[in-house]
């Protein structure tokens, strides 16, 4: 059913209960590409273990992530749903990569020097070189699009330089990937408590996230608490980045453009807005919510889900890996 259809690659890491940011900003476009493409989204475990995880969380969380991508509108039969560290060639492909990737490159990401100042006591090997297992996820599948987040470009270009570097090496190996990032503000949605930063699930202050599985009176505080401004107007000028996220995600929520929201809320104070906000968002998850409880308390169903989606995944990542093997100079795999 996939012959000659381009492929689409994303991945989420399972560190954490999802939020309005992973879904708002990459999760919510992943089912749109599944008829016209041939679409692999992944938990990415391995990339989760860069920052210091409690075992038994990962596992739960990554059985959570798994069964949110379901619940979020991914259908297994449509697309290959699946766990990378189930895949041993994103590891195999990802130590290769390494190889062809340059120290001075890595240490420009922002993501890196993010992290590394919020785990300044766990600044790993596995941190820095992130990127390039990412481009090994990516590149294993000959992926033509990547749907994510305004924040993962920077990551997008390094894997088109590595790709790129192979190339003029060995000849055409690589598909150079294009990133797909939505042109609207939702592509990088902020923390609710300081908005110039963006919303992460890691972040360790519950009220600056909105998560997808949050009840509906967690949702509404959440909002009512934002940070906001002084003034009372709901316009999106300058220095009112509370507004403007909540513009965002209004937005992103309802279809609403800026100009309508304003016309919306003028006369209005920031308590009414914050309210609509919250209401809306909490009944656009309410349905994801009610699918993913069903989902997640059906291990044995997720557990299939995996090994059919390891099973497919496996298949035309060995074809890119035993091609770059024979172009670096590794001999055949012998039988054993
Ligand atoms: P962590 O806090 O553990 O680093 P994260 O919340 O940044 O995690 P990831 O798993 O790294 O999430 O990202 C999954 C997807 O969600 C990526 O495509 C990323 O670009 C997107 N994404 C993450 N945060 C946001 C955000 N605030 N706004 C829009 N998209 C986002
Ligand atoms: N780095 C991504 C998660 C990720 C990813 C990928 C996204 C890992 N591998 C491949 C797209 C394609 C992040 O969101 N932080």
């Amino acid at each position: 059913m996939y012959q000659d259809k381009k492929v689409v690659f994303s991945g989420v890491q399972p560190s954490g209960v999802l939020t309005l940011g992973n879904y708002l900003g990459a999760i919510r476009n992943f089912p749109k590409f599944s008829e016209e493409y041939r679409c692999y989204y992944c938990v990415v475990d391995e990339h989760a273990i860069t920052v210091r995880q409690n075992p038994a969380d990962l596992r739960r969380r990554t059985y959570e992530t798994l069964a949110l991508y379901i619940a979020c509108g991914l259908d297994p039969e449509k697309n290959v749903i699946y766990v990378q560290s189930h895949v041993s060639a994103h590891a195999e492909l990802g130590w290769i990569l390494d190889c062809y990737t340059m120290f001075g490159e890595l240490s420009r990401m922002t993501q890196f020097k993010d992290k590394s100042k919020k785990n300044a006591d766990n600044v790993n090997a596995g941190l820095f070189t992130y990127p390039t297992l990412m481009a090994a996820d990516i590149l294993l599948y000959q992926t033509e699009l990547v749907p994510v987040g305004d924040d993962q470009k920077q990551h997008l270009e390094i894997t088109r330089d590595i790709a790129g570097r192979f190339n003029s090496i060995y000849g055409d190996v690589f598909v150079i990937p294009e990133p797909f990032i939505s042109k609207t503000p939702s592509a990088r949605i902020m923390s609710l408590a300081e908005p110039t930063k963006k919303m992460s699930k890691s972040d360790e202050n519950e009220n600056a996230i909105v998560r997808i599985l949050d009840p509906k009176d967690v949702i509404i505080r959440k909002f009512k608490r934002a940070v906001t401004d002084s003034d009372t107007v709901v316009c999106a000028a300058e220095g009112k980045d509370g507004i403007i996220n909540l513009m965002s995600i209004y937005g992103a929520l309802t279809g609403k453009s800026f100009p309508e929201i304003e016309q919306e809320f003028a006369g209005k104070g920031y308590g009414d807005f914050k309210l609509a906000v919250g209401e809306t968002c909490a009944d656009v998850l309410a349905p994801i919510q009610t699918e993913y409880a069903r989902l997640v308390a059906d291990k044995k169903y997720l557990e299939e889900v995996m090994a059919n989606g390891a099973r497919e995944a496996a298949k035309s990542a060995m074809k890119t890996l035993s091609k770059v093997r024979r172009k670096v100079g590794f001999t055949d795999l012998p039988r054993y």
